[in-house]
């Protein structure tokens, strides 16, 4: 306990620097990467004349974006970041695509996007997927090949929507740059501002509303906090999706965390008793689910953490351990890790029984001193072939 007082005790003082945050993600792994510019470092002579260039073209690229692409009060992006669409290797023959900051650390969910509420970014996203993929993902033989990005929560111009319609997609080998504004808020208009945890999808894979971009792993978790909010240690992306997936994935293969060595990561959810852990849940495709952890509860707030000692805040907020979450939802749900209970395994998952059983359920380990997963006896879920027959079952019923 001592431990977890001490971390406490220092989060009351306001973490976030003055100026914009780096171009830093923290991938439920609490791995972080540098994205953008930033990543070549000076120490890298040979790559310098080639960052020139890049940088070259990128601020020529943002000078010919008329005034209009830019949202009210984004004056100039704060910050920029590349965002890279690729393949990744199937899934049990599923097509699977992923964004990353670099082709390489590409993945499903993709980055964590944090922003600090004022702050104005553009992303460059590069289309390194396949044309022969996306055609294979095609439903609409007129409709074009191509990858976008579109995002909930912040503010964007029409050339930043990620549609077809507003003609703002990337052609397999092209790029474009979308620009967002984490509008703050204003007391004096009412205007509410942007803090609060979102989501990222690709809105063009497949047809126009990129139903199988996202299906198929283009998506990704945005958090935009203020100045002061109680950072997390961690933050892990949960998505719930058809077919009962946490983040395209069900059953036995949503945890994959080696008990003698976890390394986190989508599949490996795991924790240091006394550690901010923070989920953004996102419910994707057509179902309603329910998200659920054991043993722990958190404030239904806006951005996380309550602060301070205001009884009548902290009393104002609900206090749950279960919230249900529709197509296109997403919250934020912060917990101290083994408050009050310690190393252990605590089950995650959907609490709609149906979708449970047929493998929506993951865990969230607790680890114990010696950075190994507690012993668990039975397994939480059943295997991933049992829930894909329990699916296809489930399936079944409901043509
Ligand atoms: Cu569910």
């Amino acid at each position: 306990m001592e431990k977890e007082t001490s971390r406490l005790g220092s989060v009351g003082a306001p973490r976030l620097m003055a100026v914009a945050i780096l171009a830093v993600t923290l991938v439920g792994a609490g791995v972080l990467r540098f994205g953008g510019l930033q990543a070549a470092g000076p120490g890298v002579p040979a790559a310098v004349p080639a960052q020139q260039a890049v940088a070259a073209q990128q601020a020529a690229e943002l000078a010919a974006l008329a005034p209009g692409d830019r949202p009210d009060g984004c004056v100039q992006p704060d910050r920029r970041i590349q965002l890279y669409a690729v393949e990744l290797p199937r899934d049990n023959n599923q097509i699977r695509l992923g964004y990353g900051l670099t082709p390489e650390t590409a993945s499903y969910p993709g980055p964590l996007i944090e922003m600090i509420e004022g702050e104005c970014l553009a992303i460059t996203l590069h289309n390194d997927v396949p044309a022969a993929t996306l055609e294979a993902l095609r439903q609409d033989p007129n409709h074009p090949l191509g990858v976008s990005l579109h995002t909930h929560g912040v503010k964007y111009t029409p050339a930043s929507d990620g549609t077809i319609h507003t003609d703002s997609w990337v052609p397999p080998g092209g790029q474009r740059t979308y620009i967002w504004f984490a509008k703050p808020r204003n007391a004096s208009t009412g205007a509410q501002g942007t803090a609060g945890y979102w989501w990222y999808h690709d809105h063009m894979v497949g047809g126009p509303h990129g139903t199988r971009g996202q299906g198929t792993g283009l998506f990704g978790g945005l958090v935009v906090r203020r100045q002061g909010d109680i950072r997390p240690n961690r933050t892990y992306v949960t998505a719930f999706g058809d077919l009962q997936s946490i983040n395209l994935r069900r059953g036995a293969a949503t945890d994959t965390c080696d008990p003698a060595n976890p390394v986190p990561g989508p599949t490996c959810l795991i924790a240091k008793p006394g550690e901010r852990v923070e989920f953004l849940v996102i419910g994707m495709g057509n179902d309603m689910h329910t998200f659920h952890l054991h043993g722990h509860s958190w404030a239904d707030s806006r951005t996380g953490m309550l602060d301070g000692t205001n009884k009548a805040l902290a009393d104002s907020v609900p206090v749950i351990d279960n919230k249900t979450l529709g197509p296109g939802d997403s919250f934020g749900v912060t917990v101290v890790a083994g408050d009050s209970v310690g190393a252990g395994n605590w089950m995650l998952h959907c609490h709609m029984q149906f979708h449970s059983d047929q493998g929506m359920a993951t865990m969230l380990h607790v680890l114990t001193p010696d950075g190994t997963l507690a012993p668990h006896s039975a397994d939480h879920a059943p295997a991933a072939a049992d829930a894909t027959a329990a699916h296809a079952a489930h399936q079944g019923s409901h043509q």
